[in-house]
């Protein structure tokens, strides 16, 4: 376990190595036909290079969006409900359709919209549809462009699908109580050849959920502790990770960070075949930054807030900013089981399991789960 003046003596970037030294424990029971063996093809090592990346077309914008006479038609019904980010660890939201994230959106660039919002919340609220230009009164800015939509009543959105992209929607009022209000709003193009083909599109809803009141006792203990005033914690033997982090760190770390809706070792993992391109776009609604990163590959940057990157930018590491969309692609050209997380130690702490919060994994076929993500 690490202790405070562990921390202190090794200073923020060896305490983050520490730390990252239990991904491989997260990892451990991944096993896989190379498991033990380092590859040698030639052929393989086209990996240690972005060629293959270089050489992919950027995705295409429209030029313009003509209307495709679909009419694609969605209810979001906003109530109380109650949510696991982590087996038997069950939170009260404020829920879209029973979930958060609500259900993703997705249409076609000129497709006609017609959302039927029923509001069962207790308060008054309004989605805002996050990125995406269009007509003033159907913003959902709160009161900035329409009147609230009153406990039990219902407001129906239509708009127009803008260019194909990554956007979201979330309720625009009480923002901090109604967070958990929220969803992936996804724009297909209109015709083909305008984006490579993929052989998965993934969207990851970045977002956090507060811990449950029976943890309660855990959280102050984690926060005094932060603090150095362990003495006012109810129960200062609470703390899970005694000393890990300063005090902002600290009270991230009373929150479920997720990919989805789950949180660590509980996410969705995202299953590939060697050879495959691979589209992840990213949305987070959270007031954090999260440098995403994702072992063994490299990615292109294909997209930001929906538009196209006309250059795509190769990184392994992409920060996403709060209110922000990023979409990237990566060619699945190195078999194994890859952690693709946020590279935040705050944000993969958030529980007994030193490694949770906002992690997954990239599983190629023929590669079975660690073990912990096996439940
Ligand atoms: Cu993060």
């Amino acid at each position: 376990m690490l202790k405070r003046r562990d921390v202190l003596r090794l200073g923020a970037t060896g305490a983050f190595g520490l730390a990252l030294t239990n991904v491989g424990k997260a990892m451990a029971g991944a096993t896989g036909p190379n498991a033990s063996s380092p590859p040698t093809a030639d052929a393989e090592l086209d990996r240690l290079t972005t060629a293959g990346l270089r050489a992919l077309p950027p995705l295409q914008p429209a030029d313009s969006v003509s209307r495709s006479g679909q009419t694609k038609r969605f209810t979001l019904a906003l109530a109380a409900a109650t949510v696991e980010p982590l087996p038997k660890h069950r939170v009260p939201v404020h829920a879209v359709n029973g979930a958060s994230p609500g259900p993703i959106l997705r249409a076609s660039e000129g497709d006609e919209l017609e959302i039927t919002v029923v509001n069962r919340l207790p308060k008054a609220t309004s989605i805002h549809w996050h990125g995406i230009p269009i007509p003033f009164t159907m913003d959902g800015s709160g009161s900035f462009s329409q009147q609230a939509i009153r406990p039990d009543e219902t407001f129906v959105y239509r708009f127009v699908a803008p260019q194909a992209g990554t956007y979201m929607y979330h309720s625009h009022l009480h923002e901090l109580e109604f967070a958990s209000v929220s969803g992936m709003f996804i724009v297909d193009p209109q015709v083909d050849g305008r984006e490579p083909r993929y052989a998965s599109d993934i969207p990851i809803f970045i977002g956090s959920i507060p811990w449950e009141k029976a943890r309660t006792a855990e959280a102050q203990a984690i926060l005094a502790d932060g603090m150095l005033m362990t003495d006012m914690a109810a129960k200062p033997g609470a703390d899970p990770l005694p000393g890990i982090g300063d005090s902002m760190d600290r009270m991230d770390m009373v929150e479920y960070w997720c990919f989805n809706g789950k949180t660590f070792p509980a996410t969705q993992p995202i299953a590939v075949r060697s050879g495959d391109l691979v589209r992840v776009r990213f949305g987070n609604l959270t007031n954090m930054a999260h440098p995403i990163h994702l072992h063994g590959h490299w990615f292109r940057v294909i997209a930001q807030d929906g538009s196209p990157l006309d250059r795509p930018q190769i990184m392994n590491t992409v920060p996403v900013q709060p209110g922000q969309t990023i979409d990237i692609d990566f060619l699945a050209n190195n078999p194994g089981v890859w952690p693709l997380h946020c590279h935040i130690i705050a944000h993969m702490v958030d529980n007994h399991d030193v490694m949770s919060g906002l992690m997954t994994v990239v599983q190629y076929d023929g590669f079975g789960l660690p073990a912990m993500m096996q439940g």
